[in-house]
């Protein structure tokens, strides 16, 4: 098989799973998330995990303000008013995977080769238990063995070092890293020389922090958890809360019951967004829950743009029937720029290309289009379903567009509310982990540590990939995350990391990103949120920056998974000592000693952290500044910005189905919980695609037939192997998989415009029976 290829000596290392074997179970879907199962289901995981006590333990201290974050999702927590048990079914199974009592331990290293453990699943590579030692894997060697902190920072000195030019490092982040970690990370990379500093947000909302970068002058969100609070209506576009952000139900559910309506536009009927059992109410558990979409636009992938200018064209027709009723005209004379043009476009659009192309009807489109017309304070919120399309910037930069048109950003009740995915990926983009970083924060920062920070932009994740394809970037580190499963075309990042001289993964949890590696590897472990942190200067605290901007502490109390593990500050710290010697003039030692120092030069580098550390000791740590908020619109034009974008086509053959890569109810990400998808009905297998039964029939398949999926692009032909159909509410020419089993379909030169994120949510496919079944 092609993906077995002997490899750099290490054996034969598969970059993907294993394929189960078993038929995965299939019920009906549920339109209610939350109630009795998911309590069921959350108890479940811990018991396996750390046992009740440890568990409800540890469940008991977070998103507590003296306790520590939630590692699931950026939803914010309420302001004074968190119950004992501010937590959720998949908040849950997050601290499960991080509290476990299961150890990955020298031993285990000694027992399984690394081609061994790349026979395994990505399920079972989890459940093993957190990594407790540093680990190197040496070139030619089949098994990683132990090594010493120190020897690890001079194997990784050595080899930045040597490197031709420092742009031929990579230096990636995951969201889950702390504040403090990610300035220090930055300082480091930028002293080195580079701005290679991709990060899972280039995946994720990048598109929306272009998109509103370019309309509203800040690549942030702008409501806060009080807007929500007080809007009358909210539009959930893309994105499955239920599944992803659960706490996000209990303020939709506060929202409804005080009379808000709530539309939500997926080509999904979401479990959750339908109705909602708040599971610490069990009256509504009873009564079947609160019903939480007033009306339900089940649009066609990547329908959008399409309807999105639908509802606008409506708008736009009513108020030219009755003059003065529907635009606020005020708002867009003083604060917006482009509105004529904007108008001209969205007019002179056709309604059958509208209708064809969102696949939702004329008379839903009025109806979502009088929803908005009434409301007086309007939120839209959206997740993966739009930022992640070759159209992703356009499909944000519409609902701006609707957004404006009656003055919907910058007062109470009203806004912009991308939610992010990670716990602090909005904090590490506020650290500076990015590769394009301004130059005021570049200079701040020079000015702030005396030294000339590199100027020259660096490489994103697609990027970074293609670079060490073509030889170009020799050594990759990872501070978190699984850049193997989480990128695209699985089998060409596999490629491309194989022939780098060194790969570093900084880690809690055994990844294939462990096993996937240049010519040598190391694994070097670091402490979760939920552990204690203990330095020379005492027992430490972090912070982190939800997704409405908050910032505020976050601090482990459970005794950490192994005494070899560092804190992900004193591990930045060991790399940058090691690599810049005498070239840094940073006390590194001093900063790990006591964070506070840390957080000091933020406080001089970053623009709204001034007394960061007294300000982050109160109750609910502080908010940063939002232009967008107080209507300053930072943009070329200096006022928000209407913008102008064409309807996107797919041209689809007459076999040919587009498909989107999402999350089961039982994963995080690459991380693998469980094999149930409890709301959609599945059961035991994640190998399945979700099909329109028409489409089933009209393509002659049958349900629960396995097929294999097959992507062509620009010529190249990519397979993911055995895939169950499933039948399901979904519209017409449209599939649905799981994330990442289907990565190695999604092709690394297809990406959004402006943002290159890759089109995980656009993969165009063809079913072919597979040959085994
Ligand atoms: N338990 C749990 N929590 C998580 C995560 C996790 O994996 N597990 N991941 C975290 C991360 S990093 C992130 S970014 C978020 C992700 O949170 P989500 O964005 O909710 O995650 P996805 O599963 O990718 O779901 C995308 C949703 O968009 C819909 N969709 C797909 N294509 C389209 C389209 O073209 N148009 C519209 N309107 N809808 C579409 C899908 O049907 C689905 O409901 O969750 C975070 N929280
Ligand atoms: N096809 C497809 N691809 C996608 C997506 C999609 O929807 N479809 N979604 C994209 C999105 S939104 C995102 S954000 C990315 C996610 O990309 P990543 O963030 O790279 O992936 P994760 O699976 O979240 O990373 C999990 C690993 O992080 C490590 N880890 C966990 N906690 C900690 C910690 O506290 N510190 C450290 N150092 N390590 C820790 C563990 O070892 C664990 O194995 O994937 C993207 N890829
Ligand atoms: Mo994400």
């Amino acid at each position: 098989m092609s993906d077995l290829e002997p490899t750099q000596g290490h054996g034969s290392v598969r970059a993907q799973g294993p394929v189960e074997e078993s038929p995965a179970g299939v019920t009906e879907a549920k339109d209610a998330a939350g109630g009795i199962p998911a309590v069921v289901s959350s108890m479940r995981h811990i018991q396996e995990e750390t046992g009740l006590a440890r568990g409800v333990k540890t469940l008991l201290r977070m998103n507590q303000s003296d306790g520590f974050d939630c590692p699931g999702c950026a939803w914010p927590d309420p302001d004074d008013k968190r119950a004992v048990t501010e937590f959720c079914e998949n908040g849950a199974k997050a601290v499960a995977e991080e509290a476990t009592t299961r150890r990955v331990t020298a031993e285990f290293f000694q027992k399984w080769s690394v081609a061994a453990l790349s026979e395994q699943t990505d399920h079972w590579l989890g459940k093993q238990g957190r990594l407790t030692h540093p680990m190197v894997l040496r070139p030619g060697s089949a098994h990683y063995e132990p090594i010493s902190w120190d020897d690890a920072f001079q194997l990784i000195a050595s080899e930045l070092n040597a490197l031709t030019s420092p742009d031929e490092a990579l230096f990636y982040t995951s969201g889950r890293t702390s504040n403090e970690a990610a300035f220090l990370y930055q300082l480091f990379v930028r002293q080195f020389g580079s701005n290679n500093l991709p990060d899972c947000s280039n995946m994720c909302h990048e598109s929306s922090g272009a998109a509103l970068n370019e309309t509203i002058g800040v690549g942030k969100g702008t409501v806060t958890l009080e807007d929500l609070e007080i809007a009358d209506t909210i539009f959930v576009i893309g994105q499955n809360p239920g599944t992803n952000h659960p706490r996000m139900l209990t303020a939709l559910q506060h929202a409804v019951r005080r009379g808000c309506t709530i539309v939500s536009v997926n080509p999904l009927p979401e479990a959750g967004l339908m109705r909602f059992q708040h599971p610490q109410e069990p009256i509504g558990m009873l009564t079947g829950g609160t019903p939480l979409t007033k009306l339900f636009l089940q649009v066609r992938i990547n329908g959008d743009v399409a309807l999105l200018k639908g509802v606008i064209k409506e708008m736009l027709e009513a108020e030219e029937r009755r003059p003065g009723t529907v635009i606020d005209h005020e708002f867009i004379a003083a604060h917006t720029s482009g509105y004529e043009e904007f108008a001209v476009d969205i007019l002179a659009e056709s309604w059958d290309t509208i209708v064809e192309q969102s696949g939702v009807g004329r008379d839903q489109i009025r109806e979502a289009a009088e929803i908005a017309m009434r409301a007086e304070r309007m939120i839209c919120c959206w997740a993966m379903g739009l930022t992640q399309h070759k159209n992703a910037v356009a499909n944000i930069q519409e609902i701006v567009n609707l957004l404006l048109l009656r003055g919907q950003i910058g007062k109470p009740g009203a806004g912009a509310c991308p939610v992010r995915g990670h716990s602090n990926v909005q904090g590490d983009r506020t650290m500076g982990i990015w590769e394009k970083m301004p130059d005021r924060f570049l200079d701040a920062l020079g000015r702030e540590f005396d030294f000339d920070p590199p100027r020259q932009h660096g490489l994103d994740a697609v990027e970074s990939i293609k670079a060490m394809h073509a030889g170009k970037a020799r050594v990759f580190i990872g501070m978190g995350g699984n850049f193997l499963s989480a990128t695209p075309d699985t089998e060409y990042t596999a490629d491309a990391l194989r022939r780098c001289q060194l790969t570093v993964q900084i880690s809690t949890k055994l990844n294939r990103s462990h096993l996937v590696t240049g010519q040598a590897a190391l694994i070097l472990p670091c402490l979760g949120r939920t552990e204690t942190d203990l330095q020379a200067g005492g027992p430490q605290f972090v912070t982190v920056e939800d997704s409405m901007s908050v910032v505020h502490r976050s601090r482990g109390t459970l005794p950490p998974a192994s005494e070899h593990l560092r804190s992900e500050p004193a591990i930045v710290a060991g790399m940058a000592r090691a690599t810049l010697g005498a070239r840094s003039k940073v006390g590194w030692d001093e900063l790990i000693a006591n964070y506070d120092s840390i957080r000091d030069h933020i406080a001089r580098v970053i623009p709204g952290f001034q007394d960061y550390n007294s300000r982050v000791r109160g109750a609910n740590g502080f908010r940063l500044p939002n232009g967008a908020r107080e209507r300053s619109f930072v943009t070329t034009t200096q006022k928000a910005r209407f913008t102008v974008h064409p309807i996107p086509t797919t041209k689809l053959g007459s076999d040919e189905l587009l498909m989107m890569t999402i999350r089961s109810h039982d994963q995080y990400n690459t991380t693998i919980y469980g094999l149930d998808d409890r709301y959609r009905g599945v059961r035991n297998g994640r190998r399945v695609v979700f099909l329109n039964a028409e489409d089933i029939h009209s393509l002659g398949f049958q349900a629960e037939e396995w097929v294999d999926l097959v992507g062509r692009h620009e010529g190249v032909e990519r397979v993911a192997e055995r895939f169950m159909i499933v039948p399901y509410d979904i519209p017409r020419g449209c599939a649905a998989t799981y994330f990442p089993e289907t990565n190695v379909l999604v092709p690394i030169t297809s990406v959004a415009d402006k943002s290159n994120t890759p089109t995980s949510k656009s993969v165009i496919i063809r079913l072919r029976r597979s040959i085994k079944s």
